[in-house]
């Protein structure tokens, strides 16, 4: 790699940075010519979807991208893609990418009567519905949405921020059941998000001599391999495993990481916090929890211990459906783990009462003392205070809004955890477009939400609400059922080699995006567009910038650098050190501890009485499963769980990409072999799953991979092939899971029902 070996602009040595970093840049250049193409390093994101920031090196000639390779050099992926990264390009220069601005009559939503517009009369039409709609009913009544964690996200509540409304969040996302449940249970525990090390926080990574790989991994509803989820990536813990770490995983299913662990517990969907308060139980009673730990840095052990008693390894054993010699086998590899950490999965959030469970997981790992210590849970800091994109801050946007005037109006009355949070409802929100109450919803502004086909549940309730809005705008890459079925102006986002961008969310490194191509037709990024629009009812005082590199520069001015500067590096990584609840660094204060009000982590946690619930985790039944609704389950007698990743999709993406289609050509469940038989099904067939709430169809794909009493159907699934003029937007809601999934959070308001609900199966015709 000698040709891309050269000199810096930015003096490093003497550049003021806002604190010590950890790796030597010297000489890694962002862009080189090799063999007739200009390489450009940056570091991947969406569009298309993902979590992840990987390293790669982008070959471009004549202005084409013609291919992307991992960059071996970066820290985080060091050299391995994924195949959504590595058939980039069959999405990039799709037929179908969006390309223009569009509009369309409002009695057309539904039909493809789309009409290409120019930039300006996009944002004329957005300035004066919205501003009719503000009239009316108050900004508040606009409600303004994104996906899963994209880089995008910080900047939608710049958005929101501009259109004064407090109504920004995930769209339709019943309970906000993605990451935001675990991250809240954590901070009532430990103020603070931890997660797993495996040696990410360095720069050289596992030949780093401070690091020591985890003793024992759990992996808990989570399939790293394959999902890559929330910066985790999938081959990090398959390193650890070379290295040593033993590894239990929990999963109904056996995924290749189960097919391959120490010790796989099998258990029923929804049942989690029963096992891991039982194995904290069992850990107690062999007296393998961490006294020390547990002296000097808890709260209310004694009450804890008291009440996991409870929780003997039968009763895990009878709630969850697995064998009682592999719960307490389990138990006592972590309690006798010289580490441990605990990658936990969206499948936690994915029960009604999923909040519970995250809490109980980090009780576990709070009893076996494992915080801050190599191969344990580490804090994730955003670096240098730089969290733009995954937990926008109100600092970022400081002064380039007008605060809001009316923050009492979100609809959280019944759900005081979500006002702590400042999270919005989708739940009460979508009550709010059906019903005008509390107040009425009129108006979205819609980013990167396919929630008909995805991320909403029960989309035969989404579908009539957004159907009847005043007025819609969507921000997406391509036509899908949701803009389809309701956009008014329909805007082409750019995709992450077409634009600029910083990364950052991730808690180890920033990052910059950098620009390989020109953007097909007209796109813009995502970020332009929120500064374009908003611009149209903002004050001068909102334009601090005319330019992205310039919203860049913005933000990153509190860290020394700049957008070109970073770019230079492509990656950064601060320094990093363990133990930081005995130096310190996790209060704001100084002082030691964590950032709880106890200072103490809490295994009592006195907030949860705010909420009305108890302070302790308890378990409970899902409010639809065998036990706690027998009567139901006559009629759908098995257990059903949804959306679990596939290699080649991201949520609803990629279905246009023909090789990612070719892995993964049909919508399938997963059905064990005899479960079908008793049912009369064989491998291949359509069959009707269906429940209280609605149906769908899916192909049967028999295996005994999964539980006899569950089956595991695909989410997400729609047919850009199809005519959109057929009047099916897609066939989107023919083969739609979410259809059997109700729009009901968890007692807090958070977590929801996605995989842990009751179904019957049937033959279906074709
Ligand atoms: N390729 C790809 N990667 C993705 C995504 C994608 O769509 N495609 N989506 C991204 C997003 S937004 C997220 S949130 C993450 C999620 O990533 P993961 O957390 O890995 O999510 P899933 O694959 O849905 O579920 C993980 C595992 O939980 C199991 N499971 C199902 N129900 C239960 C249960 O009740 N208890 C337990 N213990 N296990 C259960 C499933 O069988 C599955 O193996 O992935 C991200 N990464
Ligand atoms: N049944 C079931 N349903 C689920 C889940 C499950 O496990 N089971 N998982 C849930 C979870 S955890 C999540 S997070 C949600 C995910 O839900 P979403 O994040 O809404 O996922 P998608 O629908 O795939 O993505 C939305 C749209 O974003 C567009 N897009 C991609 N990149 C960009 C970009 O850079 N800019 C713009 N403007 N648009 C872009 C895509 O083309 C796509 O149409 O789904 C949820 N739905
Ligand atoms: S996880 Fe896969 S799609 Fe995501 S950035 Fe890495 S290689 Fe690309
Ligand atoms: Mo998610």
């Amino acid at each position: 790699m000698e040709a891309n070996r050269g000199e810096f602009k930015t003096n490093w040595k003497e550049a003021q940075l806002m604190g010590p970093t950890q790796d030597d840049p010297t000489g890694r250049e962002w862009t080189w010519e090799e063999d007739g193409y200009t390489v450009i390093r940056s570091n991947a994101r969406s569009g298309p979807g993902c979590h992840d920031n990987c390293g790669i090196l982008m070959y471009v000639k004549d202005g084409v991208l013609e291919k992307i390779e991992g960059d071996p050099e970066n820290p985080y992926n060091q050299g391995r893609l994924c195949p959504r990264c590595l058939a980039f390009k069959e999405m990039l220069y799709h037929k179908d990418r969006l390309r223009y601005p569009m509009k369309r009559a409002k009695e057309d939503r539904g039909k493809n009567t789309f009409e290409r517009i120019t930039w300006d009369e996009a944002y004329d039409i957005i300035e004066r519905e919205m501003k009719a709609v503000i009239e009316k009913y108050g900004p508040e009544s606009i409600w303004v949405t994104q996906g899963t964690g994209r880089d995008i996200n910080g900047y939608g509540k710049l958005m929101a921020l501009c259109l004064g409304t407090p109504n920004y969040g995930t769209g339709f996302l019943s309970g906000q059941a993605c990451y935001a449940p675990r991250m809240f249970s954590t901070s009532l525990k430990a103020g603070g998000l931890f997660i797993c090390d495996y040696s990410q926080f360095f720069a050289d990574r596992y030949d780093n001599p401070a690091w020591e790989p985890p003793g024992c991994i759990l992996v808990w509803g989570n399939n790293p391999v394959v999902a890559n989820s929330d910066g985790t990536l999938g081959h990090w813990v398959v390193e650890c495993m070379k290295r040593g770490s033993k590894l239990i995983v929990i999963d109904p299913k056996l995924t290749w990481l189960a097919g391959k662990a120490d010790v796989w517990l099998q258990v029923r969907p929804g049942t989690d916090t029963a096992l891991v308060l039982a194995l904290c139980n069992i850990i107690i009673e062999n007296d393998l929890q961490d006294k020390e730990f547990i002296d000097l840095w808890c709260y209310g052990y004694n009450e804890f211990a008291e009440n996991v008693k409870k929780y003997p390894a039968s009763f895990a054993a009878k709630t969850c459906g697995v064998d009682e010699d592999l719960v307490v086998e389990a138990a006592l590899e972590i309690g006798h783990a010289k580490s441990a950490c605990l990658q936990w999965g969206v499948a936690m959030d994915h029960t009604s009462e999923g909040f519970i469970t995250g809490m109980a997981c980090f009780d576990l790992m709070a009893l076996t003392g494992n915080f801050e210590k190599p191969g344990s849970m580490v804090a994730a800091n955003p670096v240098w205070d730089m969290s733009v994109t995954w937990l926008p801050r109100e600092w970022v946007w400081d002064g380039c809004h007008k605060p809001l005037e009316h923050p009492e109006l979100t609809m959280n009355d019944k759900y005081p955890a979500l006002n702590a949070i400042a999270a919005i409802s989708p739940d009460m929100l979508l009550e709010a477009m059906e019903t005008g109450k509390p107040y009425p919803i009129k108006a979205m502004f819609m980013m990167q939400n396919n929630a008909i086909a995805c991320m909403g549940a029960q989309p035969q309730r989404i579908l009539p609400a957004l159907q009847k809005m005043d007025f819609n705008v969507v921000v997406d890459l391509f036509l899908t059922p949701t803009a389809l079925a309701c956009a008014d102006v329909l805007l082409p986002a750019a995709c992450f080699a077409e634009r600029i961008g910083i990364t950052g969310h991730q808690p180890y490194a920033l990052g910059a995006i950098a620009q390989a191509v020109e953007p097909l037709g007209e796109c813009k990024s995502d970020q332009r567009i929120i500064y374009e629009a908003g611009a149209r009812f903002q004050s001068e005082e909102y334009k601090k910038w005319d330019s992205e590199e310039g919203m860049y520069d913005y933000l990153l001015r509190n860290t020394g650098l700049t957008y070109e500067s970073l770019r230079e590096r492509t990656w950064l990584y601060p320094e990093f050190e363990y133990y930081k609840y005995k130096s310190g660094k996790l209060r704001p204060d100084g002082t030691v501890g964590f950032a709880t009000k106890t200072g103490r982590y809490n295994f009592y946690c006195p907030e949860m009485t705010y909420f009305g619930l108890s302070p302790l985790a308890d378990y409970e039944e899902p409010p639809e499963s065998p036990i706690s609704r027998p009567d139901l389950a006559e009629k759908y007698p098995l257990v059903l769980t949804t959306g679990a990743r596939s290699w080649g999709f991201f949520h609803s993406e990629h279905r246009q990409s023909p090789s990612m289609r070719k892995i993964h050509p049909e919508p399938t469940v997963l059905i064990h072999p005899e479960t079908a038989e008793k049912y009369g099904i064989a491998d291949g067939d359509w069959v009707k799953i269906e429940n209280n709430y609605g149906s769908c169809k899916q192909k049967a794909k028999l295996s005994i991979r999964i539980r006899k009493d569950t089956v595991s159907a695909d989410h997400a699934w729609w047919f850009p092939e199809r005519d959109p003029n057929d009047g099916t937007l897609f066939g989107v809601m023919e083969c739609n899971i979410n259809k059997l999934i109700p729009m009901r959070p968890g007692k807090v308001g958070l977590g929801a029902s996605y995989k842990s609900q009751l179904c019957s199966i049937a033959k279906a015709e074709g």
